[in-house]
Parts: structure tokens; C-alpha cells; sequence
């Protein structure tokens, strides 16, 4: 055996005994510290009280279904196949007992507030079509139901403002398809080589200039993968309002700049060869440049996260519970994410913070383009969140949490793991302090934080939604915009509208605008709002009263009405806002906890609009309300489709009541502008384009509370750093030096869904 043998044979035994290790640590032969440990060593404990707040179990849905079947006299067809002409069930959802209620049960030992559901049912067989809303209990058998509707609006709904159903959009595509565009044919074999089935449409909203109006632009693209970057530049106006669909008509057609009576116009001014033709060329199957498919093969994996002793938290039915924080959690169908009852060490601090809408004004030279007043809350945020992907959407290991839906149909809607709980370590320190002054130490704490999430795809882009509990004691509201951006044809002055994207695509300008309800409990319900500034005076120095020192002092104030507490978006705000306890600190400071706004919005809708009243809430970054069970909500439904006469005008709220030690509601706008740019190919990326609210504890305590949590780290010069018992972190290399279990990937996402 010579030397260079006896090296490849070495060479081989290394890397036989190397290859047994990996397959050991992968078939999970791990130590025993990477168990997790029972979560009653880590703190919080469950309580099923928190099921106050719980969403609808499919059980309970199926209930009132059958109740409401049963019970109102007229005959219903299920949603998913009614006719604008027909009575349906648009939705169901929990109806939350009112905060006394609640209260009262929670704080004070009081009754279990009878569980109740929220069924919204579209009349439109009936002389006066009309949408009504029934509180319909007990549950889960429920023998009442009463309507509600005058109540909670003061009115009836008028059947026009009803958010437009599946099978509404269903049969504008075929009236579009059969009925309008099968009168220019020539035309559309000409220009765009439309086989019938080769364009796919995308609704704008609102549907008109006045209440009553359900006139919608629908623009056309080409239907491939990433449509909504393929605009042809053709547009159709569709009047849908008449209850019989026969009647719907083609109001106005635009092609390329120019615009025509419908289509057959257009299509005998193709002939004479009067119209400005711009070809499109159909995209391949794949989209092209709007493919999401990634353009390089996968390498080494991404770097992931693990808990070396398993979860620090717990989730149990709608509640999530850790060593320092607890909360109920939930989906409302149309406005998304509701969180109740956060506790921080057994604290309430807020009693609820929910999304309330999200919109997008948009600016086009075309016409769908520039007629675009999205209000998302309308086409559902809640009900439009999805299964999320492990390892992308999420950490591959967080806890997954279904959703169930029922809107538009009469079957419960399930959403598999549509929400997701994990702590996270952001990779950086709470606080830290390197002394080397004096003596030598080193004091720190990781920033890991709790985390709740869900996303929401509103037909072309998507939102994720976060809320972030920190050890600190603070909140983070966050959310990030992502998805397609929808687009426009580009031609003529297309340019003064936005960035081109494309051959054909104008990434068109728009505003992203997000309203949050805070309803804020400090230190017990009645709190009073105080801001906190800073303001520059000039003194003589006591020293040398020849010369000036320009002096930062404090300035205080109560915000004592509810106009004092309305900030307009371009007005100046106290840098600190702080909701304050009627208690106070050991150094006798007001408890309290400060609203923070990381925003980077512009004017919402200028008010001469007639359909600003919609969304006023947007004229607010901060507006600090009385809060009233009759206001539990800054948008509705039914705005988006009658905007011009609004169901819910947020700036009726702020009518100056005093708000000093009163139950008090922070409706806190966010949000920012997009310019779309080469870069938003194919999707909008969520760095940067992220905006958050921050609730803070200010002099809440008497001391950050952080420093009680059990990651902290100390250690001095005189002491052995590496030594387990001074400092925990030493001891990772053995307890936390196992191979984290994952799961398989799974994915149920394109599974039950009723509706495409
Ligand atoms: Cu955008």
C-alpha cells in the first residue's frame, strides 16, 4: 500500500464516520435539553373566559343558517348562486357583547354574556330590496333574532350600497364576454388576437358619481400569470344596477385614449379605420416579466429559526399566553385582525385594537385607473386571508391557527393555517450597556418578541399584518403592503401618473391609508389624554446672566375635548400622547401609555370630494374619541359602494365631548404613498413599505420591566463569562446544540375554496 492509498483510504473512513454523524443528528438523535418543557414553567396560564371574543365555530355558523332558514318567512337561496334579484345571507360573523357586558364578566365576576352571532342578509326579492342585520341567539341554539339595522345606522340599508357578490362579478364577466365584447369582433381579432377567452377583468370602485349609481369600470388584461401588469387598454363602463340582469348595459367604452358609446361604436370606427390602435402582444402562459417563478435554482438554505426548548408561548382555542403577555385574538369577516383583552404581567392594557379599513386612491389617465377609491374593508380583509407558507410567510416552525368563514355561501368556509404565532429574536438587543467606565460589565437582553400574524390578499396585492408584543411591556400595530401592483395602459401623458414598468404598463401613483381602532385601557377603563413636548426658551445663564442658554423645557397639556384630540394629518402633533391612568407611578408620575406612529401618509381625499365623508377618518393621524358602543367602528361596508352618501362618516364621531377620565378610543390612521417602479416587478417588496404604531409604557411603571425577564444577561470583568452559572447564554452550546425537529411542509391553501 503506498502513501497516496493509504491518503484516499484515510479520506473515505472520515467521511463515512462524518456522513453517519449527519444521518444520526438528522434522524433526530438530539439531546435531551432540546425537549420542550411544559409551559407552566413558563408563566401565563389559559382561561377559557377569553372565548367572549372567539370567532364562530363552523358548528355555530351552520346553526344560525339553519335558524335563519327556518325562521324569516322568505324564501332564501344560497349566496353563492343569488341573483342581485334574490334574498340571500351575505355573511355571518360573532356579534361581540358590549365592553360592559364583557366587563362585567371578566373584571367583576358577572354572568357569562349570552353568545350571539351578527347575520347580515341581502333582500332583494322584496318590494324594497334592502339589506338588513340581524343579532341572532342564543347560541348555539339560537330561537331570536332581532334586526338591528335602524339601531346601528340610523336608517335602513338601501339595497344599492351592498358590496357586490361572487356571482354578481360572475355575471358581469359573462354579460362582458357575450352580451359587449361579441359585438366588436373584428376589432378584438385584430388588435389583440381575443379568442373568447384571452382577457380577464379587474373591477374598480367606487360604481358611479352618486348614491344609487352601480356603474363599474372594468379594465381588460390579458390572462396570464401576474395579469394585473398585462393591461390591452381596453376599459368597459358596466352599469349593473338593475335587479334583473338582462337589463345591464354598457355605458361608455375607452380604447387607448379614446373614448366611444360601447363597443359596437367602437367597433364600426375600427373599420373605418378612425380608431388609434396600439397591438398589444398577448403575454406567454407564465406572464413573462410578471412570472413570480424564480429566475435561479435554490442553494444553501436560508438561515432559520429554532426553539431550542420549544415554544415560549401557548395558544389555546382564540387565546395566546407567555411567560409575560396574554390576549384574545380573532377575525372579523370585512375588517381583518381583532385583538381583545391584552394583558402584559396580568395587566389589561388594551381592551381592544382592531383593523378598521384599508384604502387606495389611485391616479390614472384611464379611466378605471383614475376612478380607483378601493376601501378595502368592503371586499373583506378577514375573509380574504389565506393559508400561510411555512418558512416564508412565517418562521417554519411558528404555531398554525385555522379561520373560518361564512360569506357568500351557506357552508362554512375553512382557511387552514391562515394564522401564525411565533416569538422571534430579532438579532439584536433590547438594551444593552458595554461599561468601561469605572468598572468593567457587560448588561443585556435579547429583543425576542411575540409575535401575531396574518396576511391578506386583496385581488392583486397582498397585506401582512402584524401584531408584535415586546418584553418591554410595548405593542407594535405593524403592516406591510406586498403583492402586484395593478396598472394602467400606458399612452399619452401617461408619465404624470406614474413610473412605466412595461411595453405597456403604467405603474400607476396611489396611496396606501390604514385605520386602526385603539381602545386603550391603562391602568383600569377611564383614562384621560395628555401630551408631552418639548419647546426651546431663552434664559440668562444663572451663572452669567450676560449670556443666553437656549433651553429645551417640557410642555404639558390635557387634551380635554375630543376636537383637542383630533390631529389632523398636517398638523402638528405632541410628540408624546399618552392615555393616563388615574394612578399614579412610585415617583408620582401618571401611569400611562404612550401612542407612537410610525406613518408616512399625505392627504387622503381632498374634502371637496363627494365621497370624502366616506373615509374622514383618513383627515386624522390621531383622533381621540369618547368611547360608545354606537361607534364601534370608523368605516362600513357599505361606504365603498355609496360613498356619496356614507353609511359611517368617521368626523360625526369628534363632536367635542370632554374626554378627561373617560373611556377612551385612539383611532389612529397610517399609511404611506406608492410610486410604482421598475422594482415593483414583479411584486411590491415589503422592505420599506411598512408602517407600524408603537404602544409604550410612560412612567406605567417604575422601572422597564424588561429588566425582570429571564433572558437577561450579566457579567463583570471579575467574572468567568463563560461559565453557565454567571451567564445562561454559555450554557447554549450544550443545551441548545441540538437539530431543530422540523415538521414536513404542508400547504391546504388551495383547498375550499368556494370561489375563484
Ligand atoms: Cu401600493
Amino acid at each position: 500500500m503506498n502513501l497516496k492509498t493509504v491518503l484516499i483510504l484515510l479520506v473515505l473512513a472520515l467521511a463515512t464516520i462524518f456522513a453517519l454523524v449527519c444521518v444520526l443528528l438528522t434522524r433526530g438523535v438530539k439531546p435531551a435539553s432540546c425537549e420542550p418543557q411544559p409551559l407552566s414553567s413558563q408563566g401565563g396560564k389559559h382561561s377559557d373566559q377569553s372565548l367572549v371574543f372567539a370567532d364562530l365555530t363552523p358548528e355555530e355558523m351552520g346553526q344560525v343558517v339553519r335558524y335563519l332558514q327556518r325562521s324569516l318567512g322568505v324564501p332564501l337561496v344560497d349566496a353563492y348562486n343569488a341573483n342581485p334579484s334574490d334574498n340571500c345571507i351575505y355573511y355571518i360573523d360573532v356579534q361581540i357583547p358590549t365592553k360592559a357586558e364583557v366587563l362585567g364578566f371578566l373584571d367583576r365576576g358577572g354572568r357569562r354574556p349570552p353568545r350571539q352571532a351578527l347575520a347580515v342578509v341581502y333582500f332583494g326579492n322584496q318590494p324594497d330590496p334592502n339589506v338588513t342585520e340581524y343579532v341572532v341567539g342564543p347560541l348555539p341554539k339560537p330561537t331570536t333574532h332581532q334586526d338591528i339595522t335602524v339601531q346601528k345606522y340610523g336608517g335602513k340599508l338601501p339595497y344599492h350600497r351592498r358590496p357586490v357578490l361572487g356571482k354578481e362579478y360572475e355575471q358581469i364577466e359573462t354579460f362582458l364576454r357575450k352580451k359587449a365584447l361579441s359585438t366588436a369582433p373584428t376589432f378584438l381579432h385584430q388588435v389583440f388576437n381575443y379568442d373568447g377567452t384571452s382577457f380577464v377583468s379587474l373591477t374598480s370602485a367606487p360604481r358611479g358619481f352618486q348614491s344609487g349609481d352601480r356603474s363599474t369600470w372594468f379594465a381588460l388584461f390579458h390572462n396570464v400569470s401576474g395579469y394585473f401588469l398585462h393591461p390591452v387598454g381596453l376599459e368597459v363602463l358596466v352599469d349593473h344596477s338593475s335587479l334583473d340582469v338582462s337589463h345591464w348595459r354598457v355605458r361608455k367604452v375607452f380604447y387607448n385614449g379614446q373614448y366611444y358609446g360601447d363597443l359596437v361604436q367602437l367597433e364600426s370606427e375600427f373599420k373605418q379605420g378612425r380608431v388609434k390602435v396600439a397591438p398589444v402582444t398577448r403575454a406567454p402562459p407564465d406572464g413573462g416579466f410578471s412570472s413570480m417563478q424564480p429566475r435561479a435554482a435554490p442553494r444553501a438554505p436560508f438561515p432559520l429559526q429554532y426553539e431550542p426548548h420549544g415554544p415560549r408561548y401557548s395558544v389555546r382555542n382564540n387565546q395566546v399566553v407567555s411567560q409575560a403577555w396574554s390576549f384574545a385574538f380573532g377575525v372579523n369577516v370585512n375588517t381583518g385582525m381583532r385583538l381583545f383583552d391584552i394583558r402584559f404581567k396580568g395587566e389589561r392594557i388594551v381592551y381592544e385594537i382592531s383593523v378598521q379599513d384599508a384604502t387606495s386612491v389611485y391616479g390614472s389617465n384611464c379611466p378605471g385607473g383614475m376612478s380607483t377609491r378601493y376601501m378595502d374593508g368592503s371586499f373583506g380583509i378577514g375573509r380574504l386571508t389565506y393559508s400561510l407558507v411555512q418558512g416564508v410567510d412565517c418562521p417554519y416552525s411558528a404555531t398554525y391557527v385555522d379561520t373560518h368563514y361564512l360569506v357568500e355561501t351557506d357552508t362554512p368556509e375553512k382557511h387552514k393555517n391562515s394564522i401564525c404565532i411565533f416569538e422571534q429574536n430579532t438579532g439584536s438587543p433590547l438594551r444593552r450597556h458595554y461599561s468601561n467606565l469605572q468598572s468593567l460589565y457587560y448588561g443585556g437582553l435579547t429583543n425576542s418578541a411575540l409575535v401575531l400574524r396574518s396576511i391578506a390578499t386583496l385581488g392583486n396585492y397582498d397585506y401582512v399584518w402584524d401584531f408584535i408584543f415586546y418584553q418591554n411591556g410595548a405593542i407594535e400595530a405593524k403592516v406591510q403592503a406586498t403583492g402586484y401592483m395593478t396598472s394602467s395602459f400606458l399612452y399619452g401623458d401617461g408619465l404624470d401618473y406614474g413610473n412605466r414598468v412595461g411595453d405597456h404598463t403604467l405603474g400607476t401613483v396611489h396611496t396606501h391609508s390604514i385605520n386602526y381602532k385603539v381602545d386603550l385601557d391603562v391602568g383600569g377603563v377611564n383614562n384621560t389624554l395628555v401630551a408631552h413636548d418639548m419647546a426651546f426658551e431663552s434664559v440668562q445663564a444663572p451663572w452669567s446672566p450676560e449670556h443666553q442658554i437656549q433651553r429645551p423645557r417640557l410642555t404639558k397639556a390635557v387634551l380635554d375635548t375630543e376636537d383637542k384630540a383630533a390631529f389632523r394629518l398636517h398638523s402638528n402633533m405632541p410628540r408624546y400622547i399618552y392615555f393616563a391612568a388615574n394612578s399614579e407611578n412610585k415617583w408620582g408620575h401618571q401611569r400611562g401609555y404612550r401612542i407612537q406612529i410610525i406613518s408616512f401618509t399625505g392627504e387622503h381625499l381632498p374634502e371637496a370630494s363627494l365621497m370624502e365623508r366616506a373615509i374622514s377618518w383618513g383627515r386624522y393621524k390621531l383622533a381621540v374619541t369618547k368611547r360608545k358602543e354606537e361607534e364601534p367602528t370608523s368605516s362600513s361596508i357599505y361606504n365603498q359602494n355609496d360613498p356619496w352618501t356614507p353609511t359611517v362618516a368617521f368626523a360625526d364621531f369628534i363632536d367635542n365631548e370632554t374626554i378627561v377620565n373617560e373611556d377612551l378610543v385612539a383611532w389612529i390612521t397610517t399609511g404611506f404613498l406608492h410610486i410604482p417602479h421598475a422594482e415593483d416587478i414583479p411584486n411590491t417588496v415589503t422592505v420599506g413599505n411598512g408602517v407600524s404604531i408603537f404602544l409604550r409604557p410612560y412612567n406605567y411603571y417604575d422601572i422597564d420591566p424588561s429588566i425582570h425577564s429571564p433572558d437577561g444577561v450579566f457579567f463583570s470583568r471579575e467574572q468567568d463569562s463563560s461559565a453557565c452559572e454567571v451567564n445562561h447564554i454559555a450554557c447554549l452550546s450544550k443545551s441548545a446544540s441540538c437539530l431543530p425537529i422540523l415538521p414536513p411542509f404542508t400547504y391546504d391553501g388551495f383547498q375550499n375554496l368556494t370561489r375563484l
